[in-house]
């Protein structure tokens, strides 16, 4: 049994996890089929490498999404297994795009612009105690904007990252192109990777300029509603939910 820890979820959307590593690494679970328990957790520097997701396996911790499916691949584990040596080497940097490039586009857009960040915010860190929570989040928020300097996307205006942003989705549409997932009829860890990244554009409590971005592209909003539909229907929310954001903010998950 795999022990995969993760963010916790917030039980007012029907996305996995406002983290795209995170959603990541549980889609890919799901879609091989791999038997795992959720743990839920709020303090990454628990994990190997000081973020989420990360897994105990036997006893052993693994950090990183990426070596994760590496560890899972020697167990005999691959959604790859179908792709050529050229959709290989397709899949690799693609999914480098995204984790490298395309999701600082929407952590600029969600931590430094002031009005989302003042949505985000408080949104994720509504489980932290009260005390503390003020604290949590100007530090955290701190650490972001100088990680996103040193990157070099922090460097540029919100109107110069959405052009890098529609750029990478023009690609990824390109890529797809009419197709079910990237590379034809199966799901790959690119599609996984995918989901993990656009699902949050998609689904930003932040609701972000990003959202408008990608719904230009029709087939990639198809990819992330077909993915999330088959392998999280149990986050389904009921139908015309009433809650407010006081509520929701006291409704992220420490279970399933
Ligand atoms: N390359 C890692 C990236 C994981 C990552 O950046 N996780 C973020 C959440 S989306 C995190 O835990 N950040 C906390 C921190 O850096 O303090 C992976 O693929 O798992």
């Amino acid at each position: 049994m795999i022990h995969l820890y993760q963010f916790p979820r917030d039980k007012t959307s029907p996305f996995p996890s406002y983290s795209p590593f995170c959603a990541k690494m549980e889609v890919y679970l799901r879609a091989a089929k791999v038997p795992y328990e959720n743990h839920f957790a709020m303090n990454p520097a628990v994990g190997p490498k000081g973020k989420m997701p990360f897994v105990v396996v036997n006893g052993k911790k693994i950090g990183d999404s990426n070596f994760i499916i590496d560890h899972l691949r020697t167990e005999g584990v691959d959604l790859d297994q179908h792709l050529s040596p050229d959709q290989r080497a397709v899949s690799r940097a693609f999914v480098a795009m995204l984790e490298e490039h395309l999701v600082c586009g929407m952590l600029y857009h969600r931590w430094v612009v002031p009005e989302s960040w003042a949505k985000f915010g408080p949104k994720i860190f509504a489980p932290v105690p009260a005390l503390v929570r003020g604290l949590v989040q100007r530090m955290a928020q701190k650490k972001m904007k100088s990680r996103l300097h040193m990157q070099g996307m922090g460097r540029h205006s919100p109107s110069e990252i959405l052009a890098q942003v529609n750029k990478d989705l023009a690609a990824l549409d390109q890529l797809l192109s009419g197709k079910k997932f990237f590379f034809n009829q199966t799901i790959s860890t690119l599609d996984c990777a995918a989901f993990g990244l656009l699902g949050n554009f998609l689904y930003d409590p932040a609701d972000t300029p990003l959202k408008a971005a990608l719904q230009k592209y029709p087939a990639l909003v198809n990819l992330v509603e077909n993915v999330r539909k088959t392998y999280f229907a149990d986050l389904e929310l009921p139908p015309r939910s009433t809650k407010t954001q006081d509520q929701s903010a006291k409704n992220f998950s420490s279970g399933k």
